[in-house]
């Protein structure tokens, strides 16, 4: 008789046990490494629309912080990385993060210093596309020092 009462909790429990086992494996985790070379390592990351990403990106120098800080920067599709570089060259003040070109980053990671890593989860944009990222800190990017993000 006591049946049907046990029985539906288990269901419900198993419900939400396989359900948070399907949200677990749709993060796309992301290890992104930044050299002293002005190279992040991987340049290309490839997602799914919408899907969550768990990106840590680490700064790999053991050069003195002055010499050797990177951050990480995703643009809107579309956005030219040169351009944003151009601008953040000069803005020591907002961390090479222009106040008017705010409006051009997804998301991102403000710099780090050697050894430093830092871990930030989003979601990836629902429209497939090719966005471009960069490195901000004051010639990185010109060096070589960005990629693509793409979304297929
Ligand atoms: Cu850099």
């Amino acid at each position: 008789m006591n049946i049907g009462r046990v029985f539906l909790p288990f269901g419900l429990i198993l419900a939400m046990l396989v359900g948070s086992y399907a949200a677990t494996s749709d993060v796309k985790v992301v290890k992104l490494d930044a050299y002293n070379t002005l190279r992040f390592s991987p340049n290309k990351i490839q997602v799914q629309p919408g899907q969550t990403v768990k990106l840590t990106l680490k700064n790999e120098s053991d050069l003195p912080r002055t010499a050797m800080q990177h951050d990480w920067l995703l643009l809107r599709a579309g956005s030219d990385a040169k351009i944003y570089a151009k601008v953040a060259l000069t803005d020591k003040a907002d961390n090479y993060m222009p106040k008017s070109l705010a409006g051009e980053v997804i998301v991102g990671v403000s710099l780090l210093g050697p050894q430093e890593s830092h871990t930030i989860t989003f979601k990836a944009p629902e429209t497939p596309g090719a966005y471009p990222f960069l490195c901000s800190s004051p010639g990185h990017s010109g060096d070589g020092m960005s990629g693509v993000l793409i979304v297929k």
